[in-house]
């Protein structure tokens, strides 16, 4: 609900560089936003992250492994095993996670609307068949920043309701260099990836599909 959301920010406090192309359910999606150049940039820039911190498959509370692989850079990085789940300041093998890339800071401050630094990024990998289910993403203390969401690699079928989990749902097609922002009336919003067309983009050689999510945590 609205009333969830407090409103220490004002969300409009930092302008947009320009309104989104497309609202869907209240998530703002630019599509497009980093050209093909800037994809093929970023994902050299995450082979070295990944091989800094490698992808882990995260393991919910109840000892069910997640179909996503995942790792994060930042102060805070997202983790999950059979003792809960939350934010951790080092990878689960106890390196600390990799510096946030500029290009990934710079989609931050032109899109977030938000004038609290960056403070984690958390990387999920698609591989052939992964999916994520309807969630929402609370486990952050400062809930008037937006968690702000940049697709690389294949199409994925993003799907977005409100803040009731069984409440109605839209869904659409998520393409690589699109930024999806979850801010305001949308931050608790109930939303997941149903499925990615595996091979449908040639970013990512063999295909397969990265997802960054950028957030304040504290
Ligand atoms: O992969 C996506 O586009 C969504 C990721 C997501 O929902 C999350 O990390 O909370």
């Amino acid at each position: 609900m609205m009333s969830e959301v407090p409103s220490s920010i004002d969300p409009g406090a930092v302008p947009r560089v320009r309104p989104p192309d497309t609202v869907l359910n209240g998530v703002g999606i630019w599509r497009g936003w980093l050209d093909p150049q800037a994809q093929a940039t970023l994902v050299e820039c995450l082979r070295g992250l990944v091989r800094a911190a490698p992808l882990v498959t995260p393991v919910t509370p109840g000892g069910r492994p997640m179909s996503v692989r995942m790792t994060a850079a930042g102060k805070f990085g997202w983790v999950s095993g059979p003792k809960g789940y939350g934010y951790a300041t080092q990878h689960p093998s106890g390196v600390p996670w990799p510096p946030i890339p500029a290009s990934v800071m710079a989609v931050w401050e032109s899109l977030s609307g938000c004038p609290r630094a960056l403070e984690c990024m958390l990387l999920n990998w698609y591989a052939e068949g992964a999916r994520m289910g309807l969630h929402q993403d609370r486990d952050e203390a400062d809930l008037s920043c937006p968690v702000v969401s940049i697709s690389l690699g294949d199409s994925a079928l993003f799907r977005v309701g409100g803040t009731e989990r069984r409440g109605s749902t839209a869904s659409l097609w998520l393409e690589s260099g699109d930024v999806a922002v979850m801010g305001g009336a949308s931050r608790l919003a109930y939303h997941g990836i149903d499925r990615v067309r595996h091979g449908s983009s040639r970013l990512l050689p063999g295909g397969g599909r990265i997802n960054l999510t950028l957030r304040v945590v504290t």
